[in-house]
């Protein structure tokens, strides 16, 4: 952590890397995750020690021979009090300090680009906003906060990249979230770490860290020429949505420019925020959750459309938002081949979608 001594620290990673005890640390949240394990391992074998010395020092002095009489001892306040106080503040510590990193690893930045990654028996497909698919592996540049949108096909999978610290479940019919920000360029390990099916031990494939350079170039060479929100433009028509969602004032559905990011009133009276999940719920699932004004008259879609189609339908619906445009720009196209350099990045726009 910060308090310890910078040197102490890369000679105690330096070494812990070198004797494989833990993988490299390659994103900015590696480093604080290692100091708590360090910090827990250290109390640990203090503690440890501490009992071991005890018991071996009590044995000797109070054996048979020379103790052949037991004293009875009723008790001390005192010590009682001690050895509760102190392992108490103890675990405090690693309570809070863990509680901290949690929330730190589980709250992505508001300036995070986001990737979806989609699990199955047997294998993770990554898909990038600009329509670069990928699959057991995942191509992340350097310096830039990413956030990684999970679900799952089938069973229930765990992504896990050790060399960032970070894991997160991949359920079926949820959307999950985690991010990082990669700070060393390479190739590292990508698990499934929730035991799936027979070959879930093959459920495995690389993170390729790069420049964000080498990164834009990559995503140049491996696009499909289709991003996802175009892709879902193509859903949107093909599945007849416009037919009701056409954005008329007489349309029988609601208008879906601005709705991602906004507070809806339910038939119910409940307010709910429309987020990824809840797009994905309202196409699936629409009975679940009638908006107020409207007839139950949306069929379900449930069973017509892959993971990877409502994920482009859900991007496709964010990009009707006007101010979600400006935050698209900033967010994916600086790093697509065709987007406009431009010298500085403005984080400025991102604030109120979320
Ligand atoms: C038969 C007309 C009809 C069709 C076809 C239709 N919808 Fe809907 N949709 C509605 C109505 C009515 C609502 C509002 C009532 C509700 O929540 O079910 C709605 C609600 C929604 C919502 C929730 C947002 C909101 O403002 O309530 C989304 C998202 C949505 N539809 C997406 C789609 C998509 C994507 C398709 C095509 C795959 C589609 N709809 C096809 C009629 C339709
Ligand atoms: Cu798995």
């Amino acid at each position: 952590m910060d308090h310890i001594s910078p040197v102490l620290w890369q000679f105690l990673v330096k070494w812990m890397t070198t004797f494989a005890i833990i993988p490299p640390e390659a994103s900015t949240i590696a480093p604080k995750m290692d100091a708590l394990l360090v910090f827990m391992t250290l109390v640990s074998i203090i503690g440890l020690t501490i009992v071991a010395l005890l018991i071996t020092t009590f044995s000797v002095l109070y054996r048979k021979d020379r103790n052949p009489q037991a004293t009875q001892i009723e008790g001390s306040t005192l010590l009682e009090a001690t050895w509760t106080i102190i392992p108490l503040g103890l675990f405090l510590i690693m309570f809070v300090w863990g509680s901290v990193l949690y929330f730190r690893i589980f709250t992505p930045p508001a300036n995070a680009m986001n990737i979806y990654v989609v699990g199955k028996q047997w294998m993770w497909k990554a898909e990038h906003p600009g329509g670069q698919h990928e699959i057991n592996s995942l191509h992340v540049p350097t310096g830039q906060p990413v956030q990684l949108t999970l679900i799952s096909q089938d069973v229930f999978h765990s992504f896990s990249i050790p060399a960032f610290r970070v894991k997160r479940e991949a359920i079926p019919g949820r959307y999950t979230t985690v991010w990082f920000e990669a700070t060393t360029t390479g190739t590292y390990h990508l698990f499934c770490t929730q035991y799936c099916g027979t070959a879930h031990s093959a459920m495995i494939g690389e993170v390729v860290v790069q420049t964000p350079e080498d990164y834009k170039a990559w995503l140049a060479s491996s696009t499909s020429g289709v991003s996802l929100a175009q892709n879902g433009e193509r859903l949107f028509s093909s599945l007849s949505c416009a037919a009701c969602h056409n954005g008329a004032p007489d349309a029988r559905g609601p208008n879906l420019a601005n709705v991602y990011g906004s507070k809806l009133t339910l038939t119910t009276g409940q307010p709910v925020l429309v987020d990824e999940a809840y797009l994905r719920q309202a196409i699936l699932n629409p009975s679940a959750h009638i908006t107020q004004g409207f007839a139950p008259i949306m069929p379900t879609y449930q069973g017509q459309i892959s993971e990877e189609g409502l994920i482009s339908l859900v991007e496709y619906i964010k990009t009707l938002n006007s101010n979600y445009r400006v935050q698209q720009t900033t967010n994916t196209t600086e790093l697509l081949p065709e987007g406009p350099d431009k010298p500085g990045k403005s984080s400025a726009a991102q604030g109120g979608t979320k």
